[in-house]
C-alpha cells in the first residue's frame, strides 16, 4: 500500500485546482521569463460516477491536494522553466514534459525522484517550441493512467493570439486534457499486485472529471460536473473564437466531436496541418496523441431561424467513451458548449 500522503479527491480537492473561469490567460513579455512551479506527487481516491472508489495519483498544487490533471502552466518561447516537483509518496517517481512531434524525446526531465524526495527541472525553451505539451511520469508506462499528468501551453514569444507564428487568431484558450481509467490498474498499483497486461477501459475523464447528466447526483456542480467545469466548458458570445489545446494522457483514440459549429483542425500530434480543414469531428489519437483545434464561435449555421444564443454539446463518436462502469450512458468525456 502507498499510504503516505493519501487523500480524498473530491469537491474540495479539485476546487482547488480551479483558476478565475478556467481559461488561460496570458499576457506576452518583451523579456523572457522564469517560470517557477511546484508540484507535490499526492495519491488518493476518486469516487466515479457509478460510486465505485478510484486509487488516483496526481501532480498536485500543494501536500493537501489532489489535483487530476495537474494545474496548467502557460509560458512562451525564451522563457526558463524552473519546476520542482516533491514526491509525497513511497515510489520512485518523475516528471517529464513530452516532445513537441510525434516520436520526440522529451523535451526535459526531472529524473528519478525517490520516495520521498524532490527533483528539479530547469529548461530554457528556444524558439519553435511553440505549442501545446502534455507533461507526466514516465518512469513506467502506466503512471500517466493514473492521473499525474498535465498541460503545458507554450506561447510563440510576443504573442497574444496565435498559437503558432502565422496560424489564426483566438480569443480565449484551454485545455482539454483526456484520460481513460481501468479501475483494476488503479486497484494493482495501489495494492501492489502485478500490473495487469491488458487494458480495460471503464472511466472516461475529460480534466479528470465525467457529464452527469440531468437528475444526477452533482449535475451542474462547477467542481464535479464535466458539463458545467469552467476549465473545460466552452462559453461565448459570437465571435469569441476559443483555441482548444486537446491532450490525450490515455490509452484509448478518440473522435471529438462538436455540435452548433465546426472546429478549425490547426495540428495533429504537434505538426501544422497543411492546410485548415474545418470538421465536426477530429480524431485525438491514443498513448499522448494531440490536437489544437479553434471552435470559433460563428452564429451556427444549422440553425434556422438565425440564432445567436444556445446550448450545444461536446461528445465523442466513440460510443464507449461516453459511457461509465461499462455502459452506464452519458457519464463520460463531454461538455457543454454556450453561446451566450
Ligand atoms: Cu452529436
Amino acid at each position: 500500500m502507498e499510504r503516505r500522503g493519501f487523500l480524498k479527491a473530491g469537491a474540495a480537492g479539485f476546487a482547488s485546482l480551479m483558476t478565475g473561469t478556467g481559461l488561460l490567460s496570458w499576457s506576452p513579455r518583451s523579456e523572457a521569463a522564469t517560470i517557477n512551479k511546484t508540484f507535490y506527487i499526492t495519491a488518493g481516491t476518486q469516487t466515479m460516477p457509478d460510486g465505485v472508489s478510484v486509487y488516483v495519483k496526481g501532480f498536485s498544487d500543494s501536500a493537501a491536494d489532489l489535483n487530476v490533471p495537474a494545474t496548467p502552466i502557460i509560458c512562451q518561447e525564451g522563457d526558463t522553466l524552473q519546476i520542482t516537483v516533491i514526491n509525497r509518496l513511497a515510489v520512485t517517481h518523475n516528471f517529464v514534459i513530452g516532445g513537441l512531434k510525434a516520436g520526440d524525446p522529451p523535451l526535459a526531465s526531472t529524473g528519478d525522484i525517490p520516495g520521498g524526495g524532490s527533483g528539479t527541472l530547469t529548461y530554457t525553451i528556444p524558439t519553435g517550441k511553440a505549442g501545446s505539451y502534455l507533461f507526466y511520469d514516465n518512469k513506467t508506462s502506466y503512471n500517466v493512467f493514473l492521473g499525474l499528468h498535465g498541460g503545458l501551453a507554450i506561447m510563440p514569444a510576443g504573442k497574444t493570439d496565435q498559437m503558432y507564428s502565422g496560424s489564426p487568431t483566438f480569443k480565449k484558450q484551454l485545455f482539454w486534457v483526456f484520460n481513460d481509467i481501468d479501475p483494476e490498474l488503479n486497484r494493482a498499483v495501489q495494492q501492489g499486485t502485478s500490473i495487469p497486461s491488458s487494458f480495460t477501459p471503464r472511466y472516461f475523464t475529460i480534466n479528470g472529471l465525467t457529464s452527469l447528466p440531468p437528475g444526477a447526483p452533482g449535475h451542474g456542480d462547477v467542481t464535479q460536473d464535466a458539463l458545467y467545469d469552467p476549465r473545460t466548458r466552452l462559453s461565448g458570445v459570437v465571435g469569441y473564437r476559443t483555441l482548444i489545446r486537446m491532450l490525450s494522457a490515455g490509452m484509448c483514440s478518440h473522435a471529438v466531436h462538436t455540435h452548433g459549429n465546426h472546429m478549425e483542425w490547426l495540428t495533429d500530434r504537434g505538426t501544422v496541418r497543411p492546410s485548415i480543414w474545418q470538421k465536426d469531428t477530429i480524431q485525438l489519437r491514443n498513448k499522448l496523441g494531440k490536437i489544437d483545434a479553434i471552435f470559433p464561435f460563428e452564429m451556427p449555421p444549422d440553425a434556422y431561424p438565425p440564432v445567436t444564443k444556445g446550448h450545444y454539446v461536446m461528445h465523442m463518436h466513440d460510443e464507449m467513451s461516453q459511457t461509465a462502469g461499462g455502459g452506464l450512458y452519458q457519464f463520460g468525456a463531454m461538455t457543454e458548449i454556450e453561446f451566450k
